[in-house]
Formats: C-alpha cells, sequence, structure tokens
C-alpha cells in the first residue's frame, strides 16, 4: 500500500459473483476500464479470489473481488464456490453476473439469497446482450450490459455509484463527540514496538478524524504526556491512549478528564462497542480447561507483534489464576465452529473492514459465545474498562 493510498479496510467492497464463463472478469475490466482480471473460454479461470484496490471514476477508492465460477466442480470445485461465499463477509455490495443468453440458473438464485440474507445491497447483470437478438426482457432491478461491445456498462456504472453514495453516510471514529476547535490529546508511546518513521493505521485515522471536524488534535509521548497538560493551560475535551498506556496515563490524567483508548474508539467505529464490553466480562469466569480463541485480522502482524500471541495469554493467566487453552487464529481463517471456545479474544481488526468484523461478531453472537477485544480485554484486566468506557457510557446502556 503506498502512503497516500486509502488503506483498504476503509474501502468500499465490490464482490462479483456469478457463474464460471458468465462474463465476471469481463464486467470488471469492462468497468474499470482495464484488463484488471483474467478473461477466459476455459470455465474456471479465476480459482481463487482475487482482491484489487482501485480507484474507480467518479466513485473513488474501492476494492473490487473477482471470485470463482459459483458451478465448479469436484471436491476442488467445491473449495472454489465455498471461498467465493466466504467473500460475502467482505462485500459491502455485491453484483451477481449472469449470463443472458442462458438466463437465471438454480446458482443464481442461490447466491441471491445468501447475499439478502446478509442485507448487502446487490445488483444483478444480465451479462452478453450482444448475444440476444433484440432487447433484453426487463427482470427486476436486472441491468443489462454486454461487456463485448461496453453497452449498459455506463449505466450499470451509474447503479454502482448509487449504492456506493447510499454507503457513503459514514460512521466516525470520534468526531461526533466533538465540537470545532475542542482540544483532543492523543498519547502514542514510542517503544520498540512502535514501527519505525510513522504512526499505526489507528492513529492516523483518529488524527484525520479529529482533523475533519475542525477540532484540534494533540499529540503527545506519555513520557511528555504530564507536562503536556500543565502546559496546554486548560483542560482537553478527551485523552486518547494506546491501550499498552492505559494504566499509566490514567494516572496522570484528572479524573473529571475523559480518557479513553485507540481501541475502544476503533472496536466503536468497527463494531459494536457493547457487545465487547459484555464479552470481557466473561475473562472473569474462566475456569482450568476451559478453551479460549484468539484471533487476529491479519498474518503480517506487525503492529500487534506478540500482543496476542504471548501478551494477552499471559495477562489472562494471571488474572485469572486458571490454566486454560489458548488457540490462536490469524488473518482470513476465523473457525466455522466456535463451539468449544469459553470466550473470544479478537484483534482490534484495523485491517479488516467493519462488515468482516461485524460478521465474526455475528458469528460469535449466533454461537452464544462471548467475544472480547485487545484493548478492552487489556483495560478490563487492569481495571481501567470503566474509565475508557465512561466517554461512550450512553451508548452502551442505551440499545
Ligand atoms: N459475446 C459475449 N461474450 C462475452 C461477454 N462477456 C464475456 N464473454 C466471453 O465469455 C467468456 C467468459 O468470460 P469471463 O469474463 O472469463 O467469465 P468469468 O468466468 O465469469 O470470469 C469469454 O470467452 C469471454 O470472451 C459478452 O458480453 N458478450
Ligand atoms: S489489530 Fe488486528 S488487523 Fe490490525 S494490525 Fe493488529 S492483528 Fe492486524
Ligand atoms: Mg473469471
Amino acid at each position: 500500500m503506498g502512503l497516500n493510498q486509502t488503506p483498504s479496510s476503509e474501502r468500499i467492497h465490490i464482490g462479483i459473483y456469478g457463474k464460471r464463463n458468465a462474463g465476471k472478469s469481463s464486467v470488471i475490466n469492462a468497468i474499470t476500464g482495464q484488463n484488471l482480471a483474467i478473461v477466459s473460454e476455459v470455465k474456471g479461470t479465476t480459482t481463487d479470489p482475487v482482491l484489487k484496490a482501485m480507484e474507480l471514476l467518479p466513485l473513488g477508492p474501492v476494492v473490487v473481488i473477482d471470485t470463482p465460477g459459483l458451478d465448479d466442480e469436484g471436491e476442488l470445485g467445491a473449495l472454489r464456490v465455498q471461498k467465493a461465499y466466504q467473500m460475502l463477509n467482505k462485500t459491502d455490495i455485491a453484483i451477481l453476473v449472469v449470463d443472458g443468453s442462458v438466463g437465471m440458473t438454480e446458482e443464481d438464485l442461490k447466491i441471491l439469497n445468501r447475499i439478502k440474507e446478509k442485507s448487502i445491497p446487490y445488483l444483478i447483470v444480465m451479462n452478453k446482450a450482444d448475444l440476444l437478438d433484440g432487447p433484453g426482457t426487463a427482470i427486476g432491478k436486472a441491468v443489462w450490459v454486454s461487456a463485448k461491445t461496453g453497452e449498459g456498462i455506463q449505466e450499470l456504472k451509474e447503479k454502482i455509484g448509487t449504492c456506493v453514495e447510499k454507503q457513503g453516510a459514514e460512521k466516525k471514529i470520534v468526531s461526533d463527540l466533538l465540537e470545532p476547535l475542542d482540544f483532543v490529546v492523543l498519547v502514542v508511546p514510542i517503544d520498540s514496538s512502535a514501527p519505525k518513521g510513522r504512526l499505526i493505521l489507528p492513529q492516523q485515522q483518529t488524527i484525520r478524524d479529529i482533523l475533519d471536524g475542525g477540532a484540534v488534535p494533540i499529540v503527545v509521548k506519555d513520557t511528555e504526556l504530564e507536562s503536556a497538560l500543565v502546559k496546554l493551560g486548560q483542560k482537553p475535551k478527551l485523552v486518547i491512549t494506546d491501550s499498552q498506556a492505559f494504566g499509566k496515563v490514567s494516572k496522570m490524567v484528572p479524573a473529571d478528564v475523559p480518557l479513553t483508548s485507540f481501541s475502544i474508539l476503533m472496536a466503536r467505529y468497527k463494531g459494536d462497542l457493547k457487545t465487547v464490553v459484555k464479552g470481557a466480562e466473561a475473562l472473569d469466569q474462566l475456569q482450568s480447561g476451559d478453551c479460549v480463541l484468539i484471533s487476529e485480522g491479519c498474518t503480517h502482524h506487525r503492529q500487534c507483534e506478540d500482543i496476542g500471541t504471548v501478551k494477552i495469554p499471559r495477562w489472562l493467566k494471571e488474572h485469572s489464576e486458571k490454566n486454560f487453552q489458548v488457540e490462536f487464529t490469524s488473518g482470513t481463517e476465523f473457525p466455522d465452529d466456535l463451539s468449544k471456545y469459553k470466550v473470544i479474544i479478537h484483534c482490534g481488526g484495523c485491517m479488516l473492514n467493519e462488515r468482516e468484523m461485524k460478521y465474526r461478531l455475528k458469528c460469535a453472537e449466533d454461537a452464544g459465545i462471548p467475544i472480547t477485544n485487545y484493548g478492552t480485554a487489556i483495560a478490563h484486566m487492569k481495571g481501567i474498562l470503566k474509565r475508557s468506557i465512561q466517554p461512550f457510557e450512553k451508548e452502551i446502556i442505551g440499545d
């Protein structure tokens, strides 16, 4: 990812679904005006979902997901179909591409039902209009196009644009709580786990959101915090700290100044603060022999280093004084069967989009397993959760 690019997790994900040879890859190429996807007469050429970040004019930054065909055969084929279905959990807008010369089939209807169940906004594209003798018959809200001649592609792009706009009524990280010119102090410890020469994504995004709200972010290291607060000469509206420094920082920030952490903000932004706060209570009920799932959203967890693999298991053992088992997953793998776990501790999910994070929370909820996240769990174990969620108390108590 280039430094000036919108991170993938913040882009609208457009998933393209359909049978083999319906023209999914061709439609992607037609709407992007580039040869990004491999088009082939050979069925099953796209064998794994392919995600590409791109600027889709005039829509802006998106991620387009090209998926394998939904009618793939054999054992390997079934696995590919499963992967295509899994991509629905990342998809903000689904496009079902149907071979218009064949018409809608069982596979098309099956995925359409899943798309509807998941409340994903969708469009149906009847492709290969050029193969018909006359104009295609109107089927609900389907758009007739030909990826080959370009017919209908402009109309399709406009429809995608309308879907994207509807999703644009964005949530804010913190600026919804601020007034213009409010001072917000951000505490960013620079220790060996901090990446060289830059800030991590949640910090960058929070600063940007405060700026967008017309408020004033003041960024300090934990070592300068006390002096900075004195020098500021007035109480800040809010202090936001890295959760690992919460204990130390909470002693320096006067009790009447609201204090929270980046991970609490991200939990509120990406998922459901109420769920993860409730999930943290389950950490007090652990018994010896219980199994705890620790799950991270990316595999190259440079930013999270050993928090999930070493630190949280250690703190949790100290906290519960019980000898439980820990299982660890990372990246796109998230177990289908959660029933063996007593509690799930997920990372902040900064590399996951909101839909995927919500999906994981929903899986846990459906299985009746409490789920919390790193920041919330750490705050709970250190006895500072109450203070860090106090700025959002209304949201957590209310529905
Ligand atoms: N006539 C016609 N052929 C098309 C059209 N779109 C795709 N094709 C052909 O259909 C085949 C499968 O296309 P592809 O994009 O690879 O389909 P995918 O498997 O769904 O990704 C290729 O031979 C394409 O050239 C179209 O609009 N009209
Ligand atoms: S919070 Fe999760 S997604 Fe973000 S860097 Fe850490 S492990 Fe990866
Ligand atoms: Mg393809």
